[in-house]
């Protein structure tokens, strides 16, 4: 049995009035309606009554597409909407109240309080009557309207109401896992105890508390991480802290609602400013390493020329390799045991068939082979050999010292010897409850404060920038250049159940469209995770019982991606005016989406060649690609085939518009760019700060610009690189020491 991890309760302030949920539930019970026939007895404005004909059509439909364990109860799927569900509600309350920024949740506030007025409804919907008040097929054709509206505004409000009301009815329907045949626990992989990590626990009272390290690593991800294991078994007192905490094995996967909120950065995904891009970011012990795909590419040469050429030869030298090397080694980077699962095997088997480049992807599994597909949400069998299985036990060997729930608030600095000087951080710490949890009314806080002689960053992209923006310092690349690796969708679906949730996640990689404008960018096509609510809420909406469908069809499915090297200018990451969490803003390029686009067009060229019978983009308003019967005494024209040429040119026609089209990001980096003068870059060629000793960043921000391939290999590099500068200059003594 895999033990839950229970969320702390959604507080007292509801984020909406009782009008505004009215009128959000209603929204909801239209995007996923209950589907019932026409003869049901009682009132009809709620439901989405069918002539019953059709109704039984679409009953035996989705009985033939159910799995076997959820044949028994398709009416019940059939008849399910969001307003029934409490815990459809509670998350919603829970996203509103925790996870959206004040001015976003006030916007939507008001969107809702106009559909709820006659001036406002009849300017929104076309009708007087208040939008609650229509009957279900009314609100369904409004919705749609708004799918294609003239005005952007409700394209963007179509994109992210629906999106709300997907994933969070996939987090919370009781009948989707066993229709689908997806099963709380994975079929593969064998649980397997973990490290035993330990943490500082700090008794109940006033004042504050202090520490005292050598080096003090904010942050336990991938950064983070090999930074403690380099400096704690060069034989130094190492102290690494996180806000997040450490779930044990046992816990893991966890479900999809809990997993979300425990391991991800608010609650799974971040939003732009303008909604054109969602972040999905680690925060956990052992940070995005624990939750990430096991993919595990070095720094390809285009990328370490380009990085050289902007003055940082470092990345051209043997020493970097020999830092990917051993960071390699020390997880086990192999492709040689990888089996690959369908969505996989069709890219290899595409390419081959087409010609193109395509190679197996290393995985960071020691060697094994590791069939389970459920590991972005905490893998259960320890065989991932991320932060918490490998570089943080490592450490712990050596000595370095935990602390969990610990959220750095500032850096300290002190005048040393004339210079500004990093001695220490300071932020609050917040106990587990008495039942070892975080769900608890009992949990309480303390003021922590650790002093040290060196202070390093690896709170990754999304955070650290705030840290060393909240801390003083105002190098104007802390924050910019943010580089996402934006990503989008291209699903197909083939005659049998594939079970795309099993299988390791991301195995391999067509490479034929890297480099699109002779200047290394372009796109590769990998696979995607596909839990329910990761692939799911992302699917175009086109009707509720269409949708309904789509669910289905996700057993015969696989889910792949075009992911881009941008090539900027990037976006900013900063600070929430009003209660200081992440925000940021960025937009794909015009060449970005242009090399996209090939990519996803490729895809769509892979999964024809593979013998997919239909496919699609997650740009609403495109046609969903039906592959036709073969007549006999047709030859095979392969890609070559008029209707698949004309759905290209659809394709191509619609690109991927604002704001239509919603760009994914699971690649933050560049937010503090290393440089190779504080004119170029925010920290120097040995990740120091240039406006003060003693400070180093370790983790994806210091990336020079994109990375091009996944970046945890490279982002793990470059922190055994910098943390073996910061052993050195330790073992050097003085404050700081020398620049390159
Ligand atoms: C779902 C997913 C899948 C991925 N798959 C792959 C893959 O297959 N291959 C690959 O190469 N890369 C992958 N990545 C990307 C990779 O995981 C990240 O690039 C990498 O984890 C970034 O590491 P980091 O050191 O920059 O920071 P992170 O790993 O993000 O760690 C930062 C940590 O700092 C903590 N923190 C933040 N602020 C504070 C504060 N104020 N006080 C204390 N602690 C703080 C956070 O809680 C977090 O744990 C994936 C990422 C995700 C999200
Ligand atoms: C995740 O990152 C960790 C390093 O933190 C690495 O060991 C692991 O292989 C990565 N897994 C994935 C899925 O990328
Ligand atoms: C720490 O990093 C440096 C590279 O800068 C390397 O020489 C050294 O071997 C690393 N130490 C360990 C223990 O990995
Ligand atoms: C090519 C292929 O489909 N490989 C495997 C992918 O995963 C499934 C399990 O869901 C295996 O049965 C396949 O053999």
């Amino acid at each position: 049995m895999i033990k839950s991890s229970p969320l702390p309760p959604v507080g007292p302030l509801d984020p909406l009035s009782e009008d505004n949920w009215r009128t959000l539930l209603a929204f909801a019970d239209a995007v996923i309606p209950s589907i019932r026939p026409a003869s049901t007895s009682g009132s009809t404005s709620n439901i989405k009554a069918l002539p019953q004909a059709e109704y039984a059509t679409v009953l035996a439909a989705t009985e033939a597409n159910a799995a076997p364990e959820g044949k028994s109860i398709v009416k019940q799927f059939l008849e399910e909407r969001p307003s029934d569900n409490p815990a459809f509600k509670e998350q919603l309350y829970r996203w509103l109240a925790h996870y959206t920024p004040p001015d976003q949740r006030k916007q939507l506030a008001l969107g809702l309080a106009a559909l709820n007025y006659r001036i406002g409804a009849l300017l929104m919907t076309g009708y007087t009557t208040p939008f609650a008040d229509q009957p279900i097929p009314i609100r369904e054709s409004i919705i749609k309207s708004w799918s294609t509206a003239r005005l952007p505004v409700y394209r963007l409000l179509f994109k992210q109401l629906t999106l709300l009301c997907k994933q969070n009815w996939i987090f919370t329907s009781p009948s989707i896992g066993p229709v689908l045949g997806f099963p709380r626990t994975p079929l593969h992989g064998e649980p397997a105890p973990g490290f035993d990590h330990s943490f500082v626990q700090i008794p109940p009272g006033e004042g504050e508390e202090v520490l005292e390290a050598d080096v003090v690593i904010v942050g336990s991800g991938c950064g983070g991480a090999v930074c403690a294991k380099n400096l704690s078994e060069a034989g130094y007192k190492v102290l690494v802290v996180d806000k997040a905490y450490h779930w044990p094995a046992e816990h893991f996967p966890m479900t999809q609602v809990e997993g979300f909120s425990q391991l991800f950065m608010s609650g799974g995904a971040i939003l732009s400013d303008d909604g054109t891009s969602a972040v999905v970011a680690g925060q956990a012990w052992g940070g995005g390493g624990t939750v990430n795909w096991s993919a595990s590419l070095q720094t390809q040469g285009f990328v370490r020329q380009e990085w050289a050429d902007a003055g940082l030869p470092f990345f051209t030298s043997a020493e970097y390799q020999a830092c990917m090397d051993r960071v390699c080694a020390r997880m086990g980077v192999s492709a040689s045991a990888i089996e690959h699962n369908k969505s996989n095997a069709v890219l290899l088997e595409g390419a081959r068939k087409l010609g193109w480049a395509a190679g197996a992807v290393p995985q960071n599994t020691n060697g094994k082979k590791h069939y389970c597909g459920y590991c972005s949400l905490g893998c259960g069998a320890g065989e991932k050999q991320g932060p918490v299985v490998s570089w943080l036990p490592d450490a712990a060997g050596k000595g370095a010292v935990f602390v969990e729930g610990y959220e750095v608030d500032k850096i300290l600095f002190e005048t040393r010897g004339g210079k500004k000087t990093a001695v220490g951080v300071t932020g609050s710490w917040t106990s587990r409850d008495s039942n070892n949890g975080v769900a608890g009314a009992d949990r309480y806080t303390r003021k922590l404060t650790i002093r040290a002689k060196r202070v390093i960053a690896s709170a990754g992209s999304m955070s650290t920038p705030l840290l060393l923006h909240r801390s003083g310092l105002r190098n104007p690349h802390i924050g910019r250049n943010l580089m996402l690796h934006p990503v989008t969708f291209l699903g197909a679906s083939y005659p049998s159940p594939i079970h795309p949730w099993e299988g390791p996640i991301l195995t391999a990689v067509v490479s034929s469209f890297e480099n699109l404008d002779g200047h290394g960018h372009g796109a590769k096509l990998e696979a995607v995770s596909m839990m329910p609510s990761g692939w799911l809420a992302f699917q175009p909406w086109a009707g509720g019982a269409e949708y309904k469908e789509d669910v289905l069809r996700m057993r015969r499915s696989v889910g792949q991606f075009a992911i881009a090297r941008d090539e900027g200018p990037g976006g900013r990451v900063y600070a929430d005016p009003v209660d200081g969490r992440t925000r940021f803003t960025y937009v794909p390029s015009k060449a970005d989406r242009r090399h996209l686009l090939e990519g996803i067009v490729g895809l769509a060229k892979i999964n024809y060649v593979a013998g997919a019978t239909e496919m699609w983009v997650t740009v609403p308003g495109v046609s969903r690609f039906v592959r036709g019967e073969p007549k006999a005494s047709d030859i095979d024209q392969g890609i070559n085939d008029p209707a698949f040429q004309t759905w290209l040119q659809e394709v191509r026609a619609r690109g991927l518009p604002d704001p239509d089209t919603l760009f994914m990001s699971a690649h933050q980096m560049g937010s503090c760019r290393m440089g190779a003068s504080p004119k170029q870059g925010a920290v120097d060629a040995k990740g120091k700060s240039w406006e003060a000793e003693g400070l180093y960043v370790a983790d994806a921000s210091v990336f020079p610009s994109a990375s091009g391939v996944n970046p945890m290999v490279t982002n793990m590099a470059i922190a055994d690189w910098i943390s073996g500068g910061v052993g050195r200059g330790l073992a050097a003594g003085g404050a700081g020491e020398a620049r390159l």
